[in-house]
């Protein structure tokens, strides 16, 4: 199998040396099969970045829109033509299925089209002024060179959201993409800037970790070379970018975990719900940020869903994700790792269901209808947890893994206080067909993106991405809104009248009659 050498790459040039160390990144589902050898970037070699992205940046603000989206077209055209060569990349190093990751290069196509278009219109306003022979417009500007730092559990569709409308505006970039899906992040790089034709400097990946990106962006927006960070991970980092970010008066754009609620009202599909929480709770083993965190059940139809669901997770296929599985392997050790210790917050009050086992699957702890050899990755059973309420961890926080929990309500009040309760805020989901639940839910829950009879997971492209509370700032991604995350307005007013006209002092009034009546 080909291991490629993966190192950072400036103004054009791949960086020579490791500063930061040398780590491989191995295919999760096979350990012992090395994905790349990745040289490590220092916090000096993400300055360097950050001031070669901002010295291109204002020769990039200079190509004209209708040019820049051209490129945006040509990219993805070209990770078009290279999807199965990408997607198959994206199992390999991350170990999501073959289908869904076919799915998420399809998802770097769509925000490619959906710009492509936006080069052309980029609109402003034209407004009318309150006085004579002046005009009033706003102007969307490039916010400057961006700093995007993206996850692995979408190593190539999440960062398409912040680099392709970044680039379109006319921003330039320095992308720090996860150490463990550097592969992948690689071939996205080359296939932009080979597609897009982009300047050198336009667009930089550095590879570094976590503690030396942080220090690096800290020393980069002390420099003042960054004017905006995205930032896609957990919420305890995010609110550490935010707090630097906001210490130079920028708001980074957060997408950050979740706690996502399904409502299984007692109107509801169970085929369908069983479906949905299967999918939204299981997929990518429970690692996307839309993942479903606690299935909140009304008490009547409990059981039937609980036994419903509970079957589906047992005689679902998990195991080698280039065969027709559920879910492949945990995207990397390290959350192998993190999702042992949320298992140990499983309490006796608590009833488990789901599996033959739980934690790591090995010869020693079986799971039925595996699909290949589990002790040559790290793959883990998927695990419902009955019984779970608010001041329980498991009810709590999120468990990045495959981990659903599952309650009950009596009154949708109550399911909306319990959808709320965790304080995250990004995805959330209600089986019915009542159409005024649907729509009381909508108002009263605090996510960011509501589905209804859908899964919390399954985002379309076009529509405002993002969340509320430690899920995020209030920032949106995707579509027309987050345009405002990547140029600043700027209001223009010019007066050709010769004179100078005074706002609020020089305006004609007319004269109404408050006194007439009919
Ligand atoms: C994420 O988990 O960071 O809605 C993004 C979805 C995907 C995107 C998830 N389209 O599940």
């Amino acid at each position: 199998m080909d291991q490629r050498t993966v190192s950072s790459v400036i103004a054009g040039r791949p960086v020579a040396g490791a500063p930061g160390g040398r780590i491989r990144s191995t295919n999760p589902a096979r350990l012992d099969e090395v994905v790349a050898d990745v040289a490590l970037g220092d916090a000096t070699l993400l300055v360097t970045a950050a001031q070669v992205a901002s010295d291109a940046q204002r020769a990039w603000a200079d190509v004209p829109a209708p040019v820049r989206g051209r490129a945006i077209a040509h990219i993805g055209r070209l990770v078009e033509d290279n999807k199965q060569a990408l997607a198959a990349l994206v199992t390999r190093e991350i170990g999501k299925p073959y289908p869904e990751a076919l799915g998420e290069v399809q998802e770097i196509i769509d925000t490619c089209d959906f710009f492509l278009g936006e080069g052309r219109r980029l609109y402003g306003q034209t407004v009318p002024s309150e006085m004579p022979d002046k005009q009033l417009f706003t102007f969307r500007n490039p916010v400057g060179a961006v700093a995007v730092i993206t996850a692995g559990n979408f190593p190539v569709a999440v960062p398409s959201w912040y680099i392709v409308p970044a680039l379109l505006c006319g921003n330039s970039v320095v992308w720090k993409p996860a150490e463990y899906s550097a592969a992948t992040a690689a071939a996205f790089h080359e296939l932009f800037c080979r597609g897009g034709g982009l300047p050198p400097g336009v667009f930089n990946v550095v590879y570094a970790d976590g503690p030396t990106t942080f220090a690096g962006l800290e020393q980069a927006l002390d420099a003042g070379l960054i004017d905006k960070v995205g930032f896609t991970g957990s919420s305890e980092v995010g609110a550490r970018i935010g707090e630097l970010a906001g210490r130079h008066l920028q708001s980074a754009c957060l997408e950050l975990g979740g706690k996502n609620p399904m409502v299984v009202t007692a109107s509801a599909d169970i085929d369908l719900a069983v479906e949905g929480a299967l999918f939204g709770g299981f997929g990518t083993a429970g690692q996307r940020c839309t993942s479903l965190g606690t299935v909140i059940c009304h008490e009547s139809v409990h059981d039937e869903f609980l036994t419903r669901f509970a079957e589906a997770t047992a005689a679902a296929a998990v195991g080698d994700p280039f065969a027709d599985v559920l879910y492949g392997p945990m995207l990397d050790i390290r959350f192998s790792e993190r999702f042992e210790r949320f298992l140990a917050w499983i309490g006796p009050q608590h009833k488990i269901m789901g599996s033959s086992g739980i934690g790591r699957i090995t010869a020693a702890n079986p799971r039925a209808r595996f699909a290949g050899d589990p002790e040559a990755g790290i793959f883990c059973h998927p695990t419902i947890v009955d019984g779970v309420r608010p001041g329980d961890k498991i009810f709590d926080q999120e468990t990045f893994g495959p981990l659903v929990g599952v309650t009950t309500y009596r009154t949708l009040d109550q399911a909306v206080e319990l959808a709320n309760a965790p304080g995250y805020g990004l995805s959330s989901s209600i089986y019915t067909s009542d159409a005024s639940e649907a729509f009381r839910f909508r108002r009263g829950v605090s996510a960011g993106m509501v589905s209804v009879n859908n899964s919390t997971s399954g985002a379309e492209a076009h529509l405002p991405f993002g969340g509320n509370g430690k899920s995020g700032n209030g920032s949106r991604q995707s579509g027309q809104w987050v345009l405002d995350q990547f140029t600043r307005w700027q209001a223009l007013n010019w007066d050709y009248s010769g004179r100078l006209q005074k706002a609020q002092m020089d305006v004609a009034e007319l004269t109404p009659d408050h006194d007439f009546r009919l």
